[in-house]
């Protein structure tokens, strides 16, 4: 076999992404994102394996076309390496990063010198890559698994839940009597948080975990919450939260 390219590379990095992206929303049973994933995951595959069979022009540019349009596609999978302790988006938006990174630097590269094979900085450099992504994702899922918080069931006897789920908080409306506490449970496998500005509370809560809303200091009233990661000006995940007597 002929050595693999950095293009070859950063496209089988894509294919991965997509791979992720297709195993988690079937298991999430989102049929839109699903079909999305499936499409990305076959036409990359079907590209990479083109880019590794001809080694001619017209096949680096195709797998350089593919990539930057699955990767702009899917652009917004790259915001989850920012969520280190959530292992799914942090490895999908890191997995996106690098391979298109390497997709479009050794496409465009390998372009500029007619040729696929031994792009500088060639094996070593995606061997000590390959080494970073398996090192990083095990941080992920060990601070995800050292970070995870749940309430104990004497704090929650009596507080009112709200589940964070498909990106939504349910229910929607939520009243929580004076002086009783507020459950925020993230039941998705992407992390949220829980965002109520004006009143300095906020939240970060990785999936799977729980965390307890201190609202004792609101008075009665109805308050506007949101998700700062899935929410822009009052639109996307938000919540309205009443406190009464
Ligand atoms: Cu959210």
């Amino acid at each position: 076999m002929s050595e693999i390219s950095n293009q070859l590379f950063g496209m089988v990095l894509l294919t991965l992404t997509a791979f992720v992206m297709l195993s988690v929303t079937v298991l999430l049973l989102d049929p839109a994102d699903a079909a999305t994933a499936a499409v990305l995951t076959i036409v990359l595959s079907g590209a990479t394996f083109v880019v590794y069979r001809f080694d001619a022009l017209w096949a680096i540019a195709l797998g350089l076309l593919v990539s930057i349009g699955a990767t702009l596609t899917v652009f917004y999978l790259a915001f989850g390496i920012f969520q280190v302790f959530s292992p799914i988006e942090f490895i999908a938006g890191l997995l996106l990063v690098v391979g298109f990174l390497f997709a479009t630097i050794g496409g465009v590269a390998a372009l500029i010198r007619h040729r696929r094979g031994s792009v500088p900085g060639g094996t070593r450099l995606r061997q000590s890559v390959l080494v970073l992504l398996g090192v990083s994702s095990l941080v992920s899922v060990g601070g995800f698994l050292a970070t995870r918080t749940t309430v104990e069931r004497s704090v929650a006897a009596g507080a009112v839940l709200v589940e964070m789920q498909d990106f939504m908080f349910a229910p929607g409306a939520v009243a929580v009597p004076v002086g009783e506490r507020l459950i925020i449970k993230n039941i998705d496998a992407f992390a949220h948080d829980f965002t109520l500005e004006e009143y300095g509370l906020y939240a970060h809560v990785g999936p799977g975990s729980e965390a307890v809303i201190d609202v004792s200091n609101l008075l009665p009233g109805s308050y506007d919450y949101f998700c700062d990661l899935h929410s822009f000006d009052g639109e996307g995940m938000t919540g309205v939260l009443t406190i009464h007597q």
